[in-house]
């Protein structure tokens, strides 16, 4: 983002806005207003391959340490966490795990137990999965096994348990490039097993491979390549694994997915990878896992980035965004965002206002106006075909406008302008039923959005219009939201 626009998004973000005529909404100071949006803070850091899981109305996180064991986090919000301590620890004298305990999964049971899927070096300093069980969530969790969980005389690592609609459950791994050379490269590659229970797999069966790294993106880390982390996420009757490709330490690291009718493939990948990578402001994202908040509103994905991007390496922190599904089936994340975004559903006094409809006095072809109201705020490579663009309007000016049927309070409203900077314009006009009207500076880039707070507006419909075009050659926008702010009522 270019430092002019920067300081013009921070100036609207601080409601340093200018009034226009008619008669000006009072923009009022947000700052002490806890549930005002979310920022991806070092909330967890020094950590690695976080997995969110949520149970007795808290999330949990869990996530690679020191090597040497696990510990777990808590939360009622996804903004104040708790350390509850370490729940796995490999030991010199028991079980068959010594050091390198990375990506761990927490799995509840439909039996009642948790289980924690984990992985590490045996005495031959050779990367294995194990399987560990506690009556609680937050441990201490103690090996299931004598041994190993697959019996396959190689290294795996990056367990993912997955139980389909039917009950079959399927765990999905990476088998290592520490000992996998395939063309004479070190690679990691994605496999499958299905599984007879929790605690073993299903017999006479082999692996079966489905993913292995192939598109650019999973090319650019050298000799050493990989498909790691996996995640499956069902949806809409289809398979949607998620991975990461590149080094971890740095920022060729991303998060791409392969979709399939079936849990064990074949597998497409989606031709637009990776859906989460390395920004301006943000280095490494990788090994993701996928959680919906506790009122059930709202799907989220839970990943690390690199703490200090400068360094990247294994110091990473918890990193939260929101995400779904376009109606073509494709898969968005609003992210890597590291300003305040929309708050967490359930965890706000900000009730939404949603608009009935949504029309334009001109849209270019093949966009619509309601990608402004689909959840999809922000755009990387290619996506910004998910986004309203205004047609060339000439004299009148262009606008887009929301519909709420009834009258509505209204007193916060969150713009989420273009992904690109020919689409941005300078300024623009909201404009209420009653003819109040406020001109906003508008922010650089659909990630950061202005976020306005003022004295409760009731209407029926609220337009959006250029007010200076400034420098751009089109007017563009990613999503608008609506709230009222219904807490002292
Ligand atoms: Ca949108």
């Amino acid at each position: 983002m270019k430092k002019e626009k920067m300081i013009a998004a921070m100036a609207a973000c601080t409601l340093m806005v200018s009034g226009c005529s008619a008669r000006e909404i009072t923009l009022k100071d947000a700052s002490n207003i806890k549930s005002l949006g979310y920022i991806n803070k070092e909330k967890i850091s020094n950590i690695g391959d976080p997995y969110l899981v949520t149970e007795n109305g808290k999330y949990y996180v869990t996530a690679t340490c020191d090597g040497k064991g696990y510990d777990i986090y808590s939360s009622t919000d996804l903004v104040d966490w708790t350390k509850e301590g370490r729940i796995f620890t490999s030991s010199a004298n028991e079980g068959w795990v010594r050091s390198s305990l990375w990506q761990p999964q927490i799995v509840i049971g439909s039996d009642g137990n948790y289980y924690l899927y984990y992985c590490g070096n045996n005495d031959n300093n050779s990367l294995r999965i194990g399987v560990a069980v506690s009556d609680t969530i937050t441990g201490p969790y103690k090996d299931a096994l004598d041994t190993p969980l697959l019996p396959y005389n190689v290294a795996t690592i990056d367990p993912n348990l997955f139980t389909d609609d039917d009950g079959r459950m399927y765990l999905y791994f990476s088998r290592d490039c520490s000992e996998n050379i395939v063309d004479g490269h070190h690679t990691s590659q994605l496999y499958c097993i299905e599984m007879e229970s929790y605690t073993k797999i299903k017999e006479d069966m082999d692996p079966v491979l489905l993913v292995t790294p192939e598109q650019d993106w999973e090319l650019a880390s050298g000799d050493y390549l990989w498909n790691e982390g996996p995640d499956m996420l069902k949806h809409d009757g289809k398979y949607y694994l998620f991975y990461s490709g590149g080094c971890y330490a740095n920022s060729t690291y991303a998060i791409g997915y392969a979709v399939s009718d079936s849990p064990m493939g074949p597998f497409v990948k989606y031709e637009n990878n990776p859906v989460i990578a390395s920004t301006d402001s943000v280095s490494g994202p990788g090994n993701n896992s996928f959680f919906t908040t506790l009122d059930g509103e709202e799907l989220y994905t839970c990943y690390h980035t690199h703490t200090i991007k400068s360094i990247g390496g294994g110091n990473r922190k918890v990193t939260i965004d929101r995400c779904g599904f376009r109606q073509d089936g494709s898969f968005y994340v609003n992210g890597p965002t590291t300003t305040n975004q929309t708050p967490y559903s359930g965890h706000t006094d900000l009730v939404k206002v949603v608009p009935t409809a949504v029309t334009a006095n001109g849209t270019i072809d093949g966009r619509s106006p309601s990608a402004l109201i689909d959840g999809e705020t922000l755009n990387s490579k290619n996506e910004d075909l998910y986004e309203w663009r205004a047609s060339d309007q000439g004299n009148e000016k262009a606008y887009a406008e929301f519909d709420f049927g009834d009258a509505k309070s209204i007193d916060c409203i969150y713009i989420y302008g273009s992904s690109d900077a020919d689409y941005e314009v300078e300024s623009i006009n909201i404009v209420f039923d009653d003819g109040t009207i406020q001109k906003v500076n508008v922010p650089s880039g659909a990630q950061e959005p202005v976020v306005l707070y003022f004295d409760k507006v009731k209407t029926s419909k609220v337009r959006i219009e250029v007010e200076d075009p400034g420098q751009s050659t089109g007017f563009g926008l990613s999503e608008v939201v609506f709230y009222d702010n219904t807490v002292g009522e």
